[in-house]
This record gives C-alpha cells, structure tokens and sequence, in this order.
C-alpha cells in the first residue's frame, strides 16, 4: 500500500475552549500546534481560523498570521477550510483561496443537515443546515480552479459524489479528484460503519485518493478502517476532544501520535509533507 498521509484538524468551527482547553483558537496557538503534528508525524494541517473571542471567522487577516509562519517554519502541505463561518457570505467565506493560493482547501460539496437532540431536556442543542446552491459551488469550485488550489471534497453523505462528477463532468473539478469522508457526524449524513465507508470507497473515479474521518468516539475506528482499506486519514481536535473514552486529548499531536502507532503496528510507512504532495498531484514545495 502507498504510505499513508496523516492529515491534523486542529481547531474546527464548532467546539472551543470550554469543550476541551486544548484546542487551538488563535494563531500562534495554532501554528504551535501545526509545529508539533509535523514533528509527530502529520503531513497536512487543516486549518480554521477564530476571532479573538473564539469565534469561526474567515478574515484574511487572520489565516495570514496562521499561514505565513507556518510556510516559513514548517513544509507543511497546508489545507485551509472554506467551511468555517458558514453564516458569512460565499464571497468572504472563500476570501482565504485567491489571498494565498493554498495547495488543498476544504470543500463542501453539497448540503448538510446537522442536528443533535437532547432526549432529557426535549430541546436541540445542535440544529444547523449547511444549504448551498448548485450556483454556490460552482463558484467555489471555481475560484480554487482559478488559483490552482486543489479541493479537498468533504462528502457528509453520497449524494455529494454524485455532484463532485457532475462538477467534474461540468470542467469545474479536474481528475485526480481527493475525497474526504465525513463519518458518523450526528444528522442528516453517513453514519460509521464499515458498510457505508466501503461503498463510498466503491463510488469514487479509479485513480482518486481519500481519507478518512470519523466524528467524536468514531475517530479512531473509522481511521483504522480507513488505513486497511488503502485510504488517508485525518485525525485532531477538530473531529473528536478525546484521546481516548473520558480522558480529553491534550493535544493534536497527542491524536496524530496514536493515529500513527496503530499505522505502524498495521505495517503502514508514514508520508512526508513531499511524498504528500506527490500522491495527491499538488504543486510541489
Ligand atoms: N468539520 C468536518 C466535519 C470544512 O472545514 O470545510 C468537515 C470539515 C469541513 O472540516
Ligand atoms: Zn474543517
């Protein structure tokens, strides 16, 4: 098998602070840690950025003081997420992809619902919909085409390849495609089972890559699954706060550190940031 790419999701949108101290929110927390997932081990860093109350944001500003340092200290192949402030507009939202051309930036390629509800107390604590227009991401697509960022295609449920090959098919999205596979994500989506992934893994062009991801305590045995089954992952505190049951991770690294010894002890090598770059068909550093 290929060596295996680890990618780390540092800080996501969702949670903070308060669900686990460790996540990274500003941006030298944030560059530290990217720092510490290379050494560890990860290839590709995911990042969001955050206000400085913590909030999602999309302002260039910002990913500027996370991006720059991490090109200058680290080779990182750096991914930066379209899918943060989801409430801004398209245009500020990917404001990020003609500022610093990224190699990889999320993309997600469809709608989501995503709901969780809270039996006891009869409310929801999570209910939020991802609504995107056909129009919506053909401009996305569009402008990481433009600036030669290649897309990272989030797929929440199936239906998102079948618009990943109408976009290919429309010139939108150039072969090889790289999907990532959001599993067990509470809603409207695909919940992580070995079933689902292997159809997902079925349905995608011959000569794409992907990852994986699993959602909360779904991290590490959908990864796993991800591994044998030939694919990349991606781990971090963006996906899941704890490093095992009711002990909260102390760090990404601490997530890619377990990721990459159950790699090891499967017998699956460890890709560097230029071997990365190579599997997935990015410009090289
Ligand atoms: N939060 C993940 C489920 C993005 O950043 O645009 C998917 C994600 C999307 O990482
Ligand atoms: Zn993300």
């Amino acid at each position: 098998m290929e060596k295996l790419i680890v990618t780390a999701a540092l800080t996501g949108a969702q949670q903070g602070k308060a669900a686990n101290p460790n996540i990274p929110e500003q941006p030298e927390e944030i560059v530290q840690q990217a720092i510490e997932c290379r050494q560890a081990g990860a290839a590709i860093v995911h990042i969001h950025a955050r206000d400085k109350d913590g909030r999602p944001t999309a302002d260039v500003e910002v990913f500027r003081r996370i991006f720059e340092p991490l090109k200058e200290k680290t080779d990182l192949v750096i991914c930066l997420s379209t899918g943060g402030a989801r409430t801004l507009p398209l245009q500020q939202r990917v404001a990020m992809i003609p500022a610093f051309k990224p190699d990889l930036a999320s993309y997600n390629i469809g709608s989501a619902m995503q709901g969780i509800y809270d039996f006891k107390n009869k409310r929801w604590i999570v209910d939020f919909t991802m609504a995107q227009s056909f129009a919506d991401l053909e401009f996305i697509g569009r402008t990481m085409l433009e600036n030669g960022t290649k897309p990272e295609l989030e797929i929440y449920d199936w239906g998102m390849i079948n618009n990943a090959l109408l976009f290919r098919n429309m010139g939108v999205l150039k072969e090889p495609l790289h999907f990532s596979f959001v599993m067990g994500m509470p809603g409207q989506t695909t919940s992580a089972t070995p079933k689902n992934l292997l159809h997902l893994v079925e349905s995608i062009p011959s000569g794409s890559t992907f990852q994986v991801m699993g959602i909360g305590q779904h991290q590490f045995p959908m990864v796993t699954m991800g591994m044998l089954m030939g694919g990349h992952i991606r781990v971090g505190l963006e996906d899941n706060l704890y490093i095992e049951r009711g002990k909260l991770a102390q760090s990404n690294a601490q997530l890619v550190e377990k990721a990459i010894h159950i790699a090891r002890e499967l017998g699956r090598e460890i890709a560097t940031p230029q071997e990365a770059r190579k599997f997935l068909s990015l410009r090289q550093a």
